[in-house]
C-alpha cells in the first residue's frame, strides 16, 4: 500500500538512539494512530461489503453499552440525548486510536510486541463481534485478521520511514526524509478514511432501501377510516406525522438493514402451534390499518418522543390465534434481529385490538429506521415495553424472562400516562398582544382524550376546542383562542382521558415508568 519503503529498513542494523527516530518523538506515535486508522479503515470496509462480516468498531461500541453499569449509561443519555450513540462510536474510535499511538511508541523499541499489542486489540474486537448473531464467526475472524495485517504492517512501513529520519545526512536529505514520512502517513491516513466512510456508506443500507423502494404495500382488507384532516394552527403537530419526522429511539449503533428474503418472523415459547412467516407469507394475510399514537418511556413532560401514525400489519391476535397460547404464558416477547428484546402481558395483546405487526407506516412500507421489515405496535404501551423493530421473532413466555429496559432500572410494565402538549405558542417565544392561538395536542391511547383544560397564569381552566377524534389509540389535536395581554404568561394544559381521569399534576422523572405532571410553557406578550 505504501509503495516504496525498503523493507530491509526495518532490520538495518541502526544504532539505538537512531532506531528510535534521533530523539524525535512525534514520528512513532504518528506511525501508530495511522497503522490503527488503516488496520479498522480496512476491516470497515470489508464490513460494509459483506453482510455477513461486523463492523469491529460497531461490535466494541455494542459491547460497551452491555457492560456499562447502569449509572454510566443513565448520565451518558442524560448528557447526551439522542447522541449518544455518535458520542460512544466517537469514543470507541477515539481509544482505538489512542491505543494505536501507544503501540507506534512501543514497536519503535520493540518491533516484536507492538505487533503483539495489535494482534491482542484484534482479538479483542474479534471477541465483541463474535457475539452477534447476524454475523458469521468465519468473516468476524477474518475482519480482524485482516485489520491486525494491515495495522502490523503500516506501523512497519512507516517506522521504516521513521528511522530514516534519524539517518545521519544533509539537511536536505533530512528533509525528503521528513517529506517522505508525512506523505506516507498522509495518504495512508486519507485511505483509511476513506476506506471506513466507504464501509459505513455500504453497509448494506443502500442495498435494502433499494428494496424497500421497490415494494408496494397489500390493499389493506380492513382499511382505516378516510384518514382524519385535523386542526389548521400553524405550528401545530400534523395529526399524522411525516415518516421522516417521526421520533427515532433504539438501541442499535447501525440500524440493521435487513434483506426481507433472509428474514422471518418466527412464533414460539409456550404456544401449541409454533410457525414461521416469510416477508410474503405476512403480507399475504389480512391487513388492517390503524391509527396509533406511540411514545417512549423517556419522554419528558413537552417532549417532542411522541408521534402519531397511520400503521399497516397485521393483527398480533391474528397470529397468536394461530399459533394457540397455551395457559400459563404471561408474557408477549419481541425479538429484533438485534437481539433487542421487548415484553407485555398476553392479555394486552389479546384485549387490545390494534396490536400489530406493522409493514407498514403512513402508506409506506416500514423506513428502515423504524423497523423494516415489520415491527409491532401496541397501543396504549410505551414502545421499550412493546414497539420491538425488526422484529424476527414472538416468544410467549412468563415473567420470568426480562426484556431488555427491565433489568436497566426500568418497569416490567409501561401503560401510556395520560398526557398533553402546547405547540402554540412555543415555550419562551413573544407575541403580539391580542387574540393568539393556543394550540397542542393530548393523549391517552386506548382509553381517548375526552377533554383538555387550558389555564394562563392563575386563572380558571378554560376548556379547549377538540379536534374531531380520529380513535381513541390516537393523540387528539386541541386549541384556544386567548386574549394574550402585555406581560410575561404562564400557559398550562391538562387533558381528561375517556375513563373521565384526569392527567395527574404530580411531577414524576422519566425513569421508572414515564413522566407525568402538567406541561407549562412561559411567553412573553409584547406591549
Ligand atoms: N429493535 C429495537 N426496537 C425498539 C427499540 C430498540 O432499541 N431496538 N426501542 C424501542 C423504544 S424505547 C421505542 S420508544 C420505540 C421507538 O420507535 P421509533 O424509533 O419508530 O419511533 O421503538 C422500540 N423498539
Ligand atoms: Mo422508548
Amino acid at each position: 500500500m505504501l509503495g516504496v519503503v525498503p523493507a530491509s529498513t526495518a532490520d538495518l542494523q541502526l544504532p539505538d538512539d537512531v532506531r528510535s527516530g534521533g530523539g524525535r518523538r512525534w514520528p512513532a506515535p504518528l506511525a501508530g494512530v495511522v497503522a490503527s486508522a488503516a488496520g479498522l479503515g480496512a476491516a470497515e470496509l470489508v464490513g460494509g461489503l459483506v453482510d455477513r462480516a461486523p463492523s469491529l468498531v460497531t461490535a466494541v461500541g455494542d459491547t460497551v453499552v452491555d457492560h456499562v453499569p447502569l449509572w454510566l449509561e443513565r448520565a451518558a443519555i442524560s448528557l447526551f440525548g439522542t447522541h449518544d450513540k455518535q458520542v460512544l462510536l466517537a469514543g470507541v474510535l477515539l481509544v482505538a486510536l489512542a491505543l494505536g499511538a501507544g503501540l507506534g511508541v512501543l514497536a519503535q523499541r520493540r518491533p516484536a510486541l507492538g505487533a503483539a499489542g495489535f494482534a491482542v486489540a484484534g482479538a479483542l474486537a474479534a471477541w465483541a463481534a463474535l457475539g452477534d448473531p447476524r454475523r458469521s464467526a468465519p468473516w468476524t475472524l477474518a475482519v480482524a485478521v485482516l485489520a491486525v495485517v494491515v495495522g502490523v504492517a503500516v506501523l512497519r512501513a512507516l517506522l521504516g520511514r521513521a528511522a530514516l529520519l534519524a539517518v545521519p545526512a544533509s539537511t536536505a536529505g533530512q528533509e525528503l526524509a521528513r517529506r517522505s514520512f508525512l506523505v506516507a502517513a498522509g495518504g495512508t491516513a486519507a485511505l483509511a478514511v476513506l476506506a471506513g466512510v466507504g464501509g459505513w456508506l455500504l453497509s448494506g443500507r443502500d442495498r435494502v432501501e433499494q428494496l424497500r423502494e421497490a415494494i408496494r404495500l397489500p390493499r389493506p382488507a380492513q382499511p382505516a377510516a378516510a384518514p382524519g384532516t385535523g386542526l389548521d394552527v400553524p405550528g401545530l403537530s400534523p395529526l399524522y406525522t411525516p415518516n421522516d419526522s417521526f421520533y427515532r429511539i433504539d438501541t442499535a449503533l447501525r440500524v440493521p438493514g435487513v434483506d426481507t428474503a433472509d428474514w422471518s418472523l418466527r412464533v414460539t415459547g409456550m404456544v401449541d402451534r409454533p410457525f414461521s412467516l416469510s416477508y410474503a407469507d405476512l403480507m399475504a394475510m389480512p391487513q388492517v390499518e390503524a391509527d396509533v399514537t406511540l411514545s417512549c418511556v423517556s419522554n419528558e413532560v413537552g417532549g417532542d418522543l411522541v408521534g402519531t401514525a397511520r400503521w399497516q400489519g397485521v393483527r398480533l391476535r391474528t397470529l397468536l390465534d394461530r399459533a394457540g397460547v397455551q395457559a400459563g404464558a404471561e408474557q408477549v416477547l419481541g425479538r429484533s434481529v438485534d437481539g433487542f428484546t421487548a415484553g407485555f402481558p398476553v392479555q394486552v395483546a389479546l384485549d387490545v385490538e390494534n396490536a400489530l405487526v406493522a409493514v407498514g407506516m403512513n402508506g409506506q412500507p416500514l423506513p428502515i429506521d423504524h423497523g423494516f421489515p415489520a415491527r409491532l405496535v401496541v397501543p396504549g404501551l410505551y414502545g421499550y415495553v412493546s414497539a420491538t423493530k425488526w422484529l424476527t421473532e414472538i416468544e410467549l413466555t412468563t415473567w420470568g424472562v426480562q426484556g431488555y429496559w427491565v433489568p436497566r432500572g426500568w418497569s416490567r410494565e409501561g401503560p401510556v400516562k395520560t398526557q398533553s402538549r402546547i405547540d402554540v405558542p412555543r415555550a419562551g417565544s413573544s407575541v403580539p398582544a391580542g387574540r393568539q392561538a393556543v394550540a397542542g395536542v393530548a393523549w391517552a391511547p386506548t382509553r381517548g382524550v375526552q377533554r383538555v383544560q387550558v389555564q394562563v397564569d392563575d386563572g380558571p381552566w378554560t376548556d379547549a376546542r377538540l379536534a374531531p377524534s380520529i380513535g381513541d389509540d390516537c393523540w387528539r389535536q386541541w386549541s384556544l383562542a386567548w386574549d394574550a395581554t402585555p406581560g410575561e404568561h404562564r400557559i398550562t394544559v391538562r387533558a381528561t382521558d375517556g375513563t373521565g381521569e384526569v392527567q395527574t399534576d404530580r411531577r414524576t422523572q422519566v425513569a421508572p415508568d414515564g413522566a407525568s405532571g402538567y406541561p407549562v410553557v412561559e411567553v412573553t406578550v409584547d406591549g
